[in-house]
């Protein structure tokens, strides 16, 4: 995968409002929307708005929003769902799985085991 952000992937579109998702949440430097391959029923993505292909590009102090807003919808979705726990995970380039090269966060609403596909 090239680690060069490119400014018209899938995700950096949808931020911009160009490309359709279901919004949960947003704020200045974030966004979570559904995921449109859920593994499990509730399946979110949290993204940082700022660009990064892997969390090894994220700056800083942008980290502190993105984990902030992870919380939030975490547990807002565990509210949600009935569940009393949920998983976090993410993939840095295209040999740990990632598909879309702008970083994101999966959150499920239960274990990692319970993925279709993991
Ligand atoms: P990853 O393998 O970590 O890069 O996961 C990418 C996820 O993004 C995958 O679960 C499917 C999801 N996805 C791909 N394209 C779109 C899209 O256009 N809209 C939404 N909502 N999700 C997408």
């Amino acid at each position: 995968m090239d680690l060069n952000y490119d400014t018209n992937n899938i995700f950096a579109r949808i931020i911009r409002g160009e490309l359709p998702a279901i919004k949960v949440y947003e704020d200045e430097h974030t966004l979570a929307f559904m995921d449109i391959m859920p593994q499990m029923p509730g399946h979110l993505l949290v993204l940082p708005k700022v660009p990064a292909v892997t969390l090894y590009q994220l700056p800083d102090d942008a980290a502190s929003g993105v984990l902030a807003t992870i919380k939030k919808v975490g547990k807002a979705l565990e509210q949600a769902m009935g569940v009393d726990g949920s998983s976090v995970f993410q993939h840095n380039g295209s040999y740990a799985g990632q598909t879309v090269p702008h970083l994101h966060f999966h959150l499920v609403p239960g274990p990692l085991k319970a993925l279709k596909a993991h």
